[in-house]
């Protein structure tokens, strides 16, 4: 009794100074026992969003945002900021990407401040979710319509879009926006497929046709374009000729088996150079044994270190913009799907330009 006595001064010491507890509180259920939460501990001196720690409020609490950060409705005063683009009507097989959005932010609580690769973007940028492009699920081309509209507004405020999706049409629009501000980009396409089709059924605008359309727009620097983690049957036997044609460089998953692919993304940033670079990743890149809720799986392909080999390679470069694509909650009832996707989207978030690192 008398040790408990003594300890508590040396507690509240800890909690006024290590855990940076002030006065200012969030809301509902911000007390948990003596300790008051704050969502915005003091960091290098600046005030940016901080999302609240579990360590102050219950994981499970609040409005889903991503990685419980503030929802605000515009781009205004980001430097980056999360977009859910919920769509499923451009996908050929499994449908259910319409609900990726809602169930990456739900997975998304589990996320904390730092990488282990030392990167802290909280303590670098303003970032927040702005919520949801109102998309048309009645028909695609407006919404394609709708989210280049969307996209235009937030890259002309200078803020990074990470994009949670949706099938992998929305790649389209979005480069759309993102070319007319940037000209045109580099792209790290992370995918089991190409993605360049033309017409299907008759359609020129579906999920697996976005890149063709972005080729054909110039939206591109096909120089600096390299697809990694394409595989499964092909309509032909050469499946990826077009790609390469265009100059894409192309990595099959079969040259990424058993490998760790640090050394290819030193290749990547050679290749990418100086400009500025979209990273779009379709979660059916990696293999269905830990991402089955996707539309179109393949097997035989990457794992998640390799995933996170690629975004963490990416450090260095001039990225403008990114999406993770393509999760289907309906498909994995254990959410480790989206809890992945999360993760990757957290990743590419540190590996921003503007991220410092530890
Ligand atoms: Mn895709």
């Amino acid at each position: 009794m008398r040790l408990i006595c003594e300890l508590r001064p040396c507690v509240a010491f800890m909690r006024r100074h290590l855990f940076g507890v002030s006065g200012n509180g969030i809301g509902i259920g911000n007390v948990i026992g003596n300790v008051k939460a704050t969502p915005k501990r003091l960091m290098s001196g600046k005030t940016y969003n901080v999302p609240p720690s579990s360590e102050f409020v219950a994981r499970v609490s609040g409005i889903a945002t991503m990685a419980k950060l503030p929802y605000q409705d515009t781009a205004e005063g980001l430097d980056a900021a999360f977009i859910g683009v919920p769509i499923d009507t451009g996908t050929s097989n499994r449908p259910g990407t319409r609900f990726g959005p809602r169930q990456i932010r739900a997975e998304s609580v589990m996320l904390r401040s730092y990488s282990a690769t030392g990167a802290a973007p909280w303590e670098s940028m303003m970032v927040a979710d702005i919520g949801d492009v109102n998309v048309n699920l009645y028909d695609l081309k407006d919404a394609c319509k709708r989210i280049r509209e969307t996209y235009r507004k937030v890259v002309a405020t200078g803020c990074i879009p990470l994009t949670l999706g949706g099938d992998h049409t929305i790649a389209y629009p979005i480069l759309q926006a993102v070319a007319e501000r940037h000209g045109p980009v580099g792209l790290i396409h992370v995918d089991a497929h190409a993605d360049t089709g033309d017409v299907t059924l008759g359609s020129k605008i579906t999920h697996g046709t976005p890149f063709r359309r972005c080729v054909e727009e110039g939206l591109l620097d096909c120089k600096r374009v390299v697809q990694i983690g394409l595989r499964g049957t092909g309509y032909t036997p050469d499946a990826y000729s077009w790609s390469r044609e265009q100059g894409f460089r192309v990595v099959r998953a079969e040259e990424c088996w058993y490998k760790s692919l640090v050394p290819l993304m030193t290749e990547v940033r050679a290749q990418m150079g100086k400009g500025p670079v979209y990273l779009s990743f379709d979660i059916d890149a990696l293999d269905p044994a830990y991402a089955p809720g996707t539309g179109t799986p393949e097997i035989a392909g990457l794992t998640p270190m390799q995933g996170l080999e690629i975004i963490r390679g990416c450090r260095g470069l001039n990225l403008v913009g990114c999406d993770l694509v393509e999760v289907s909650p309906p498909y994995d009832t254990t959410g480790n799907t989206a809890l992945t996707a999360a993760n990757l989207l957290f990743e590419m978030l540190c590996v921003l330009p503007k991220t410092k690192h530890y």
